[in-house]
């Protein structure tokens, strides 16, 4: 879908070697044919940074040590997540308008996040044995932050933050699921090659979000007190359940075992269903203050419209409500 500029070829912290949307000038530039640009900040924590610019064509070489490396993450990120938007769920970018978005990297020192400003995204290039955070599910994350910002307009607080932060986490997995990137296999964990907690371990689990050890696997009127990184439990939970269904299961080398809170069973219908129907769900149904009872209307109202009544898409999206204890 790049095939109006250059095909680079970028070589990644975490995707290893991949094509790369660049454009071609006197020298190249980081640059993709829908506007995805990647800059360097240099340490700054201000500023638009520089854009990439290169030879050959032939960016970073896989070390961190290399500045290209985390910018060819970073930019293979924002070019595959809107494809993703743009061929799956018929959003071209962010603000739907066909244009892309900046990518920051590089921000301070030991920065050890990544966000969404309402204009770009930004990411720190870790510390100790954190990695830059430019893995593609993180990418995806912050760039759904903005398309959360331009739909359903969530808040960041409550219900609706947990929703929010949710939204980031489904769309970030949809879009390594659709990369199929064989240096960063597709599973249902967050920020799973970045080593943020220095043993391992991902920063969140979708099968079972209290596995991190603060997130919530149900909903209850008490979670909208919580973070919403971990307010997002049960809404992430969702989206594993109507995707792959309850119980143990091991999917690309991973184990899941993903519970139902009511005792229930679940069959899943596929991640990609699930996310046309969160993304019609977001876009369509879904306002600034919307909590876990609104969710579970709008997915059985996007459901209908996108499969039918009585669908067993309609079914599994409604039952996977009832497994994390969404209120009817
Ligand atoms: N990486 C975090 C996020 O996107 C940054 C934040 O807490 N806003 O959720
Ligand atoms: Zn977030
Ligand atoms: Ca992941």
């Amino acid at each position: 879908s790049w095939d109006d500029v250059k095909h680079g070829t970028g070589n990644g912290i975490f995707v290893g070697t991949v094509t790369l949307g660049t454009t071609a000038g006197t020298t190249y530039t980081m640059k993709d044919s829908h506007g995805n640009y990647t800059t360097d900040l240099n340490q700054a924590t201000t500023g638009n940074g520089t854009t990439f610019t290169d030879a050959d064509d032939v960016w970073g070489n896989g070390s961190q040590s290399n500045r290209q490396s985390a910018a060819v993450d970073a930019h293979y990120g924002a070019g595959t997540t809107y494809d993703y938007y743009n061929t799956q769920l018929g959003r071209a970018g962010i603000w739907n308008n066909g244009t892309g978005a900046r990518s920051r990297v590089h921000y301070g020192q030991n920065y050890v996040n990544a966000f969404w400003d309402g204009t770009q995204m930004t990411y720190g290039d870790g510390a100790g044995n954190a990695a830059p955070l430019v893995e593609l599910d993180v990418a995806g994350h912050e760039m759904s932050h903005g398309v959360t910002e331009n739909t359903a307009g969530l808040n960041y607080s409550g219900d609706a933050g947990g929703l929010n932060e949710s939204t980031s986490d489904i769309f970030g997995t949809a879009v390594e699921w659709y990369a199929n990137n064989p240096s960063d296999t597709p599973d249902y964990l967050i920020g799973e090659e970045i080593n943020l907690n220095g043993n391992g371990t991902p920063l969140r689990y979708m099968d079972k979000p209290s596995k991190d050890g603060a997130s919530k696997d149900c909903w209850s009127s008490s979670l909208g007190g919580l973070d919403p990184h971990y307010s997002s439990g049960p809404l992430n939970h969702w989206y594993y359940l109507a995707s792959e269904g309850s119980g143990a299961k091991t999917i690309n080398g991973v184990s899941y075992n993903s519970p139902t809170c009511d005792s229930s069973t679940v069959t899943g219908i596929g991640h990609l269903k699930v996310e046309k129907i969160w993304y019609r769900t977001l876009s369509t149904y879904l306002t600034s203050s919307s909590n876990y009872a609104a969710a579970r209307t709008g997915v059985i109202k996007a459901a209908k419209d996108l499969y039918g009544v009585g669908s067993a898409e309609c079914t599994a999206v409604d039952n996977a409500m009832g497994a994390i204890a969404a209120p009817a």
